[in-house]
């Protein structure tokens, strides 16, 4: 048991309620109609329902959609530096609402202060970067080789976006697609993660705030709160130019395909099984640093958590006593409790993956060294805490090369580096990696072609807390796409190459005579 208690679920509704309100969101999107279903709004700090909210339906999407598509229209011609302006705009009240919105971050996701802060920090980031964006978006002039011609290319406004986002990220990812998107030119329909409803409507009412304060189009952002065949509605409607969509890859490998089907563009962010290599020479104690956070920092659910550890023989014993003794001290609990650093699983049924992926760890030869079991919250009967666990594993079983969305360090040995980077490649996911050494040799060939196969691959950092500013995504069953910074933007636009002819006289490419 922990010392650490879940405040009652009359304080967490009035916390709640007190952030959504401060925000701005209206009374009557926080009650669903009387007789109508609604949409539960749940915080996985003890289960309880917090809200019902009202819910759309499929026949819903169309008229979003159509209300984006028609902001879209005045949007896309809006010089892109005035776009940034309300980007800027959402950036400063994000800021400005930055405990409120953390407080919903925690009470949805489970997320530690300092982790919901980031979580929001990122937010206010990604608008920071977007804004210098928007007074970029460069496009390249080509020599052509006609005289008096100039080729060059201009970067158009692609449409209107689909996001679909995940709890985990209820709010960051969601803001790395729209303040992109939004100085690119879009506009932007959000179907966020049923699981996290109230964050998405925190966000939704400051977006429209800045939108009414900088006299953009009204229908510049629409949010769906809703459930699969929402979600499906979106992937299908052909208003959206693209759909950029984070979750796991069994949604991609659905999404993918029913977007191309109809020509559409998909940016797919999936499943990570992120692996660190840990070397000979490694600093053994910034390792054990990096690795405890990344492997058990947000209760492992991030797509980014360190999933694997591939170890070399000589310092296995002396890493993992270190390892094994941190997770001993690893305070578990509410998240609201400032000593807490691992607060509780989404829902019951990923304590269930939890265990049935211990169990088969344990069936194929695993030792579980640390961790792997529940603990009981006071206050919080209904919620999932359990003890990150590390285990100890022969060979890389089946289990090992799925991603279980929960706190679960395999960790492996390796003789020759070889070795180490065939193992380290070999699971279906690409998103994340790193390596722990201080032979530059080494860090080298694990950035090279032949070395890390991932899309983020860091040397002496752990595998998650990414920065806004590099592209984000990954390789493999992880999807191909990337967001947020670097020249991701490129996804939210459509590219034009044009030649422009002032020579007067016609003169055909290729040097081909015609008429
Ligand atoms: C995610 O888990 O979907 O790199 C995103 C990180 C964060 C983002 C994770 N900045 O861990």
């Amino acid at each position: 048991t922990s010392a650490t208690r879940v405040p009652p679920p009359a304080e967490l509704r009035a916390a709640a309620l007190r952030a959504l309100r401060a925000c701005g969101v209206p009374e009557e999107a926080l009650q669903a109609r009387a007789g109508a279903a609604g949409l539960p709004a749940v915080t996985c700090l003890n289960g309880e329902e917090l809200l019902r909210l009202p819910a759309a339906g499929a026949g819903d999407v169309e008229r979003v959609v159509a209300a984006a598509d028609e902001a879209f229209r005045t949007w896309r011609t809006t010089p892109a530096p005035v776009r940034g302006g309300l980007v800027k705009r959402l950036g400063r009240l994000l800021a400005e609402r930055k405990e409120d919105l953390a407080d919903l971050v925690a009470l949805e996701a489970g997320k530690i202060r300092s982790e919901a802060l980031g979580e929001v920090q990122e937010m206010v980031d990604v608008c920071d970067f977007a804004v210098g964006l928007s007074r970029q978006l460069y496009g390249r002039t080509m020599p052509s080789e006609r005289p008096g011609h100039r080729l060059m290319e201009t970067w158009h406004p692609l449409g209107v976006v689909g996001v679909i986002s995940a709890f985990n990220f209820p709010v960051a990812v969601w803001s790395w697609n729209t303040a992109i998107a939004l100085v690119c030119g879009d506009a932007v329909v959000w179907k966020p993660s049923e699981k996290t409803p109230l964050t998405a409507l925190a966000c939704s009412a400051l977006l429209a705030r800045a939108i009414a304060d900088t006299a953009a189009p009204q229908g510049l952002h629409g949010l769906l709160l809703g459930d699969r065949a929402v979600g499906e509605a979106l992937v299908d409607s052909p208003r959206v130019a693209l759909v950029s969509a984070t979750g796991s890859t069994r949604m991609g490998r659905e999404v993918g395909p029913r977007v191309a089907a109809r020509f559409g563009r998909s940016l797919l962010e999936l499943g990570g099984n992120n692996a660190a290599v840990v070397a000979p020479s490694a600093d053994l104690d910034l390792a054990t640093r990096a690795i405890v956070f990344a492997a058990a920092g947000t209760a492992g659910q991030r797509c980014t958590t360190l999933r694997r550890l591939i170890v070399h023989t000589s310092v296995a014993e002396p890493l993992l006593e270190r390892l094994v003794a941190a997770y001993r001290r690893l305070p578990i609990g509410s998240p609201l409790d400032p000593a807490v650093l691992v607060g509780p699983l989404v829902d019951a049924s990923s304590g269930d993956r939890f265990d049935e992926a211990l169990r088969r760890a344990r069936a194929a030869g695993g030792e579980v060294l640390a961790g792997g079991g529940r603990r009981e919250v006071e206050g919080a009967p209904g919620g999932c805490y359990v003890e990150p666990a590390i285990v100890r594993m022969p060979a890389q079983a089946d289990v090992v090369r799925e991603e279980t969305f929960a706190p679960i360090l395999y960790v492996l040995t390796y003789e020759g580096f070889e070795e180490a980077i065939a193992l380290h490649n070999d699971v279906p996911q690409g998103l994340s990696s790193g390596i722990f050494t201080a032979d530059q040799r080494e860090a080298e060939r694990f950035l090279a072609a032949d070395g890390s196969d991932c899309g983020i691959v860091n040397v002496n950092i752990g595998t998650s807390g990414a920065e806004i500013g590099g592209a984000f995504g990954g390789e493999k069953e992880t999807g191909g796409g990337r967001e947020s910074g670097s020249d991701a933007w490129k996804a939210y636009m459509r590219r034009a190459t044009n030649t422009v002819n002032s020579s007067g006289q016609l003169l055909l490419a290729q040097d081909v005579t015609f008429l």
